[in-house]
């Protein structure tokens, strides 16, 4: 809907000067073009200004304070960083180089998983940009800066209608000294299902090519052979390797054997074996209690030569005791956000650590006023964010129960709502408990952690009950993600499925034993850029195949989007989401020297055909465009 419901203005398609005189005026041209630009900008700002932006509702447009950027001399050089060392040692230089640090090493996820976690996945490139320079100048001791992967790709178009590589692109060249650091899902890349071996590795290099030094690699049920591929395409690209384990259950709790400490040696030798620069544990859900973190760290340290990088959720609010106990037992990094975006479902906050670890000579190198500074500027911009604040005022310790990660938790109660369980959310939590134990206690990450969640809503939703699935199973419909999940096609879970669940969900069909990829049809590229060049009109970039590849419907939305509204990515965070308010008047930068300053006259009433005609001045000169009104 958000698509068809413009109608542009006649005037504004004819012009303002005719096309003689455009040949003769080339300059007049460009100034066309600039125009036709403003026609589509005003065009998306009166859509939200009238029907909101899609799948919030529609709010009043708050008076926001305007983000304090933390004031430092950008002229001067960035300090040298870990950058520097992998440009002059390579990866394996790298690595060597962590364990020899004494104090820890921090990884600010900023940038990534907080926003992921805290706010839907919704914050914008302009709002990490503009502090992204300031952020490599303040913290050049991070180890490296989470800025890419995991949902950011797919929500950048669908939701953002931003291109992810761009943001890539313009962090990388405003952090020149720190290692850029992305979340990669193995075989399932930054989507939701397996895909062919030649997009993994096209993928993987193209985005070791935009910026991307650090690739945490991780499979959903922790099957090292859905983790092969990608991680032999970054050990190719040249890049850091970061083999990643997820870690589930507890292994401080004798009534859970299955993920103990034995599982994940194992699974630690054989990352070290595959070729891994670092050991990754991903506590994506926060289960792993401070006493179980210094076990599994000092155990690991013994078991591997790789240093370990440890990733946690503070959902239960222990996080910083874990970092502390996880440090004392010799872990090398930490992934912690700037106080503003940390806490609950995000990371640790870095600025409570750096209080916590006092005199420890472990105490990361970290400069606590920088810090300070960054997170005054985070407090204001999460403002512009509040529509996709979870509502989540506390830590939540049951999270220990429920196992389910950051955000999931978030978003759950969310998904219960939409389906008309809000009020039985209880339920809800207790049975993606159940299912969990029903698929025989899997790891639940994305995207085996959705699967878990969509039969959890399959089964309070028709009111089943495990023995139900077993009793009436052949008569149910399960969910797609489900019945894919039995097949195989996420890969293998550890110990193997529930062998008469498995029969019952796929009703006769024969699952896969082997990897998905290996029977996957490689993915014919040029036959898609070509698809694309005649459709759209003009030529595309590698990159944009591969986007095209992964997530064919959500790209081609974006690319029919960008030819509706134009670029939508320079205006402000505020008028992106919230329109104008009349009288509103705001200066848009639409590239270096050119900048429309667009002012909000008056909205019509609504006409018999259901449009509005919004009257603007666009530099000074009427505009008026119509929309339709969809409330
Ligand atoms: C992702 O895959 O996006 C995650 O952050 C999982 O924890
Ligand atoms: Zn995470």
């Amino acid at each position: 809907p958000f698509l068809i419901n413009v109608v542009q203005h006649p005037d504004f398609l004819e012009g303002h000067v005719s096309t003689t005189f455009i040949d003769t005026t080339p300059e007049l041209f460009v100034f066309d073009k600039i125009l036709d630009r403003g026609t589509k900008m005003l065009t998306y700002i009166g859509n939200i200004t009238i029907n909101g932006y899609p799948g919030i509702q529609k709010n009043k447009k708050p008076v926001f304070d305007v983000p304090p950027v933390p004031e430092i001399k950008l002229s001067e050089p960035f300090p040298g960083g870990t950058k520097q060392i992998l440009e002059q040692q390579g990866a394996q230089g790298v690595a060597d180089w962590i364990k020899a640090q004494k104090q820890v090493l921090l990884t600010d996820t900023t940038f990534r998983d907080a926003h992921q976690s805290l706010l839907a996945t919704r914050m914008r490139t302009k709002d990490i940009v503009r502090v992204a320079a300031q952020t490599a100048h303040l913290l050049p001791n991070l180890f490296s800066e989470e800025a890419w992967g995991g949902a950011t790709f797919d929500t950048s178009y669908r939701f953002l209608r931003e291109d992810p590589w761009e943001r890539l692109r313009k962090i990388r060249a405003k952090m020149p000294n720190i290692l850029i650091q992305m979340l990669l899902r193995g075989s399932n890349a930054v989507g939701y299902k397996n895909y062919p071996d030649n997009l993994i590795k096209a993928f993987v290099k193209e985005a070791a090519k935009h910026g991307v030094d650090v690739f945490r690699v991780f499979d959903s049920l922790n099957w090292l052979e859905g983790m092969r591929v990608s991680l032999e395409a970054v050990i190719e690209s040249g890049k850091i390797a970061e083999a990643t384990m997820c870690y589930t259950g507890d292994i401080l709790d004798g009534s859970r054997t299955k993920y103990n400490l034995d599982y994940y040696k194992k699974l630690a030798k054989d990352m070290e074996a595959a070729g891994a620069h670092i050991l990754g544990i991903k506590d994506m859900a926060g289960l792993l209690k401070p006493e179980a973190a210094y076990q599994l760290i000092s155990e690991l340290k013994e078991t591997v030569s790789l240093p370990i990088h440890l990733h946690t959720h503070d959902t239960s609010g222990n996080g910083i005791y874990t970092y502390v106990r996880a440090i004392e037992a010799g872990v090398d990094i930490v992934d912690v956000a700037v106080e503003a975006m940390a806490g609950m479902t995000s990371q640790p906050s870095v600025n409570s650590l750096y209080y916590a670890m006092g005199a420890n000579d472990r105490r990361p190198n970290i400069n606590i006023d920088a810090l300070e500074s960054l997170s005054h500027y985070w407090e204001k911009v999460r403002q512009y964010y509040f529509p996709f604040e979870s509502g989540m005022k506390t830590s939540n310790a049951e999270i220990y129960k429920l196992e389910m990660p950051g955000g999931q938790y978030s978003n759950l109660r969310q998904q219960a709502i939409a389906v008309g369980l809000g009020d039985r959310f209880e339920e809800v939590k207790d049975m993606y408990r159940r299912v969990n134990l029903l698929f025989g206690d899997i790891v639940k990450v994305t995207p085996s952690s959705k699967v878990v969640g969509d039969m959890t809503l399959y089964m309070v939703q028709n009111n089943l009950t495990e023995d139900n699935i077993y009793e009436k199973g052949a008569t149910l419909d399960f969910p797609d993600s489900v019945v894919n999940f039995f097949m195989g096609e996420l890969g293998q879970p550890y110990q193997g499925f529930p062998k008469e669940l498995q029969s019952i969900v796929l009703k006769g069909k024969q699952p896969l034993l082997d990897r998905p990829g290996k029977h996957l049809e490689p993915v014919n590229f040029s036959d898609i850029q070509a698809r694309l060049e005649e459709k759209f009109e003009r030529k595309f970039k590698y990159h944009e195949v591969l986007s095209a590849a992964l997530y064919p419907k959500v790209y081609t939305d974006y690319l029919h989007f960008c030819d509706t509204y134009g670029e939508t990515t320079v205006l402000g965070t505020p008028t992106f989401f919230y329109g104008l308010r009349l009288g509103e008047e705001v200066s848009v930068t639409i590239e270096e020297g050119k900048m429309l300053v667009v002012k909000l006259i008056s909205i019509g009433h609504p006409q018999k055909d259901g449009t509005r005609t919004l009257y603007y001045e666009l530099n000074g000169q009427p505009r008026e465009v119509s929309i339709k009104d969809m409330n």
